[in-house]
């Protein structure tokens, strides 16, 4: 894809959001530079439990999870959807190359930057590891793997990224996953539980505000990308949890009637005062909910790890 179609597909999909009612905005274009940075910092905040409850359910988890991978086969590929960092992911790395495993780390990530960054970090943190990255689009290239070996793949999609999805399009997302995977190859999936709602709102609603800029990131990228006006002070960052569906929704809410004018969609939108932009939804799941969800995309439930608090789930899937 080259800039001119990425820019219009982000034109085209404001462009649609903002014409629904209520008025959404995608959160996926919440991660240009300045909110993958953001996220970064989101990830330290004292009150965005997730990264620290992954993290120990991988520390107390390392051997159970590498005697799991391992199975029959003793060999696999380990793909990893959405790399990052790659802060959590090598706590498993470390522990796998202690213990002599035979194994190929594959992160796949559509930004080539990302993937530069997280290969020269490993070669420099743990050299015994072999890193084969893949730029592009997941389901593109776990198809590409599959053309090209045989070899058992164990796919991990973690930091509750699934919660992301709205509505069914989680499902089938890892329905279409599915069917790039075969019979026997597992998936290890992140899913952040439902749990007290105060604790829940306090990691969107954090004190220092990280998440606000965050959330309002958008607008900016907005007003720089398709030359908009939005003025972020007209707006306020509202994110609500709803302790029955377990969906938590970041909003973006006019303080004030106000128009805005998208140049590069050549329209002008009107908010009227207390009208909110639904912007994200952080989905929090049930161990039930988490039962569907493997069924209806056709995985078998292999075993569940969690951390001490039962704040976070990571669960691992056959195909
Ligand atoms: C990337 N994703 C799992 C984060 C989440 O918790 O939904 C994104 C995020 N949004 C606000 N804070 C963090």
């Amino acid at each position: 894809m080259n800039t001119t179609e990425v820019l219009s597909e982000f034109a085209s999909d404001v462009k649609e959001g903002l014409l629904q009612f209520p008025k959404r905005l995608p959160s996926k274009y919440f991660y240009n530079e300045k909110g993958d940075y953001l996220f970064q910092q989101i990830m330290h905040l004292e009150e965005y439990y997730l990264t620290n409850a992954e993290f120990e359910v991988f520390e107390e988890n390392k051997a159970e999870i590498l005697k799991a991978f391992l199975g029959v086969d003793g060999e696999f590929r380990l793909v990893e959807l959405g790399a990052g960092d790659g802060t959590k992911t090598k706590v498993l790395l470390n522990h796998f190359v202690s213990k002599g495993t035979k194994f190929t780390y594959s992160p796949i990530d559509i930004s080539g930057s990302v993937l530069d960054g997280l290969t020269n970090a490993l070669a420099q943190e743990i050299p015994a590891l072999s890193v084969e990255p893949i730029k592009g689009d997941y389901f593109k290239a776990l198809a590409g793997l599959k053309r090209n070996n045989s070899m058992k793949e164990v796919v991990l999609f973690l930091g509750s990224n699934i919660g992301n999805f709205m509505g069914k399009s989680g499902e089938t997302f890892l329905r279409k996953l599915g069917e790039d995977m075969s019979k026997g190859d597992l998936l290890l999936i992140g899913f952040d539980m439902m749990k007290n709602p105060e604790k829940v709102l306090a990691a969107y609603n954090d004190a220092m505000g990280v998440t606000r800029e965050f959330n309002l990131n958008l607008l900016d990228r907005i007003n720089e990308e398709l030359g908009a006006n939005f003025d972020r002070n007209n707006f306020q960052h509202f994110p609500t949890y709803d302790p029955i569906t377990g969906e938590t929704k970041s909003h973006l809410v006019s303080k004030c009637t106000q128009n805005v004018h998208i140049a590069a969609l050549d329209e002008t939108f009107e908010f009227k005062a207390w009208e909110a932009i639904h912007t994200e939804v952080s989905q929090k799941f049930s161990h039930q909910m988490i039962e569907q969800l493997a069924k209806h995309a056709g995985f078998r439930i292999v075993q569940n790890f969690t951390d001490s608090n039962e704040y976070f789930v990571d669960s691992l899937w056959e195909k």
